[in-house]
């Protein structure tokens, strides 16, 4: 039997309701399959835990997730706290803290599902979204002054390292290669951001030289979210910056969907330390505790945690079965239907037990 230690975050919110359906669905999947198991140890981490202790996660939080093969993430973000505290403090904190420098976000039109793009059929938006998850606007390199008086100023500083870039760039293109389409699109900003965004457009073509097989394109991000609407079958993977590639990923679960369906891997791919998934998704407090979350992006997300243990099989079972319930439904209210999370996640167990491994 092949053992893996996950530690589930639910974290805040619907998070909460997400991953308790998620660790459902994998459990099922357990029983059917048979050949691996996963011990699972869950962290009540998150904005109740910071009610209690002052903290989003304990100060050896690091040292704790460590041992583990991979972290199963719900999502973070409460009305009563502000958000730069709970982000910091917990997603960021284990992100950056395990440099998980590859953030993917796969996003496609899956069975059933309708695009609001007119004449977008499933196979036009086929798209992997690779996220620098390690600095660029996102370096915390900053700082205020002046606090309370007229002339009170705040710097945000955007960190472009060539090492970090150049590992991303890799990474983006090592991905496209594997792709049939082997295409991948730059997303840059480097008519207005003359240093930064220059050395990260320098250092793509001099990765690009490496991949010969890819064939590669820039796109200004402002004209990308135009070329996403209207020209979606030009697009296969696509490398941005931190926050360039969070604001893209959310126009592109809405495109192929429902923000509700869209899954992340936050990777290390180094593997010195677990890697992290989570859906896309926030907390979403205006629908927590109503039972009408989408489970679904949680569902994918544990797709991509299987694919990365190398429980391949088990992996496209689950996707299988994610995809026979996105076709014949049930469906929940963010994809036209009626249905509940637990509505979804029985229908989701009920297709894994109908094709045993
Ligand atoms: N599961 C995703 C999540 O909790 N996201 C919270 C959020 O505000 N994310 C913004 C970001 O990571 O840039």
């Amino acid at each position: 039997m092949r053992t893996h230690r996950i530690a589930a975050i639910p974290g805040d919110g619907i998070g909460i309701e997400v991953i308790e359906a998620g660790l459902e669905v994998l459990s099922a999947l357990q029983q059917t399959d048979g050949g691996f198991k996963l011990d699972v140890s869950t962290f009540d981490w998150g904005s109740a835990y910071y009610g209690k202790h002052g903290r989003m996660m304990p100060e050896d939080g690091l040292a704790q997730l460590r041992p583990f093969d991979a972290i199963y993430f719900g999502a973070v973000g409460s009305p009563s706290i502000p958000d730069h505290i709970t982000l910091w403090g917990l997603r960021i904190a284990i992100c950056q803290g395990f440099d998980q420098y590859a953030n993917v976000r796969p996003t496609r039109i899956l069975p059933g599902i309708a695009s609001p793009l007119r004449n977008c059929e499933p196979g036009d938006l086929d798209w992997i979204i690779v996220r620098e998850n390690s600095e660029g606007e996102y370096s915390g390199v900053g700082g205020r002054a002046h606090a309370g008086f007229p002339e009170e100023v705040a710097m945000e500083t955007s960190v472009f390292t060539r090492r970090a870039v150049e590992r991303i760039m890799r990474f983006a293109f090592e991905l496209a290669a594997t792709r049939p389409r082997k295409h991948l699109t730059v997303v840059t900003k480097s008519n207005a951001q003359r240093h930064g965004m220059v050395l990260w457009d320098e250092i793509a073509a001099e990765v690009a030289r490496e991949f010969p097989s890819v064939t590669v394109d820039k796109e200004l991000v402002d004209a990308m979210t135009v070329r996403m609407a209207l020209r979606p079958r030009s697009l296969d993977v696509v490398v941005a910056t931190n926050l360039h590639a969070d604001i893209l990923s959310d126009l592109a679960a809405a495109l192929a969907g429902s923000i509700g369906i869209a899954p992340t891997a936050n990777l290390d791919p180094t593997r010195r330390a677990p890697s992290m998934f989570e859906p896309i998704h926030g907390s979403a407090f205006d629908i927590m505790g109503k039972g009408v979350a989408n489970p679904i992006g949680a569902f994918w997300t544990a797709v991509l945690m299987l694919e990365h243990l190398g429980e391949r099989e088990p992996a496209r079972r689950l996707m299988n079965a994610i995809e026979r319930v996105t076709a014949n439904g049930p469906r929940t209210r963010d994809l036209g239907g009626e249905a509940g999370t637990a509505d979804v996640t029985r229908a989701v167990r009920d297709a894994i037990a109908a094709v045993p491994a």
